[in-house]
């Protein structure tokens, strides 16, 4: 990953110095487990893949470093988000407890394109909802590895997770 600080955009006032297209407000990904206790540990790591490049000009990433070890509450100014500047085939990684946001697109030609994946404990469930995304047949199929990283098992033992793929 390459970081730069942020030539647009703030993720507070969420809108965009290029252009008026909002951006995204910054959040945290496990604030998806919305009743999750504040554990000592974190509970996710997450990662955007950049299939054409991230910019500013198409909506770059934009990350608030060291907002992992900020109380909840806390937004960030504009000068402490930085444009992740993603090369294609590239990633930027951040923990379940960084802030972060998508940046304002604002070109009309350039579509960003990239695939998020995230790995959280595997008791919770998945940040994207795999369950609902791959139908019943498909997942029948899943190997009780591929099964259990998806999160279709039961977090318990290996073989709880070949028998829900079975
Ligand atoms: O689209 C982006 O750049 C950020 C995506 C995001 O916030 C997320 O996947 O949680």
């Amino acid at each position: 990953m390459t970081a730069k600080p942020a030539s647009s955009g703030t993720a507070k006032a969420g809108v965009s110095s290029l252009d008026k297209r909002k951006v995204s407000a910054p959040s945290r990904g496990e604030w998806v487990w919305k009743r999750l206790p504040k554990l000592s540990g974190e509970v996710e790591i997450a990662s955007l893949i950049a299939l054409n490049e991230f910019t500013p000009e198409n909506g770059d990433t934009l990350i608030v470093p060291g907002s992992h070890r900020w109380e909840e509450g806390r937004y960030p100014e504009p000068h402490e988000a930085v444009a992740a500047g993603i090369p294609a085939g590239s990633a930027v990684v951040y923990l379940g407890s960084t802030l972060h946001g998508g940046g304002s697109n604002g070109s009309d030609a350039i579509i960003r394109r990239g695939i998020h994946v995230s790995y959280a404990l595997g008791w919770l469930r998945t940040e994207e909802n795999n369950g609902l995304s791959i139908p019943p047949e498909v997942a029948r199929g899943l190997s009780p590895r591929a099964s259990a990283l998806l999160g279709l098992g039961i977090h318990a033992t290996r073989q709880s997770a070949a028998v829900t793929s079975a």
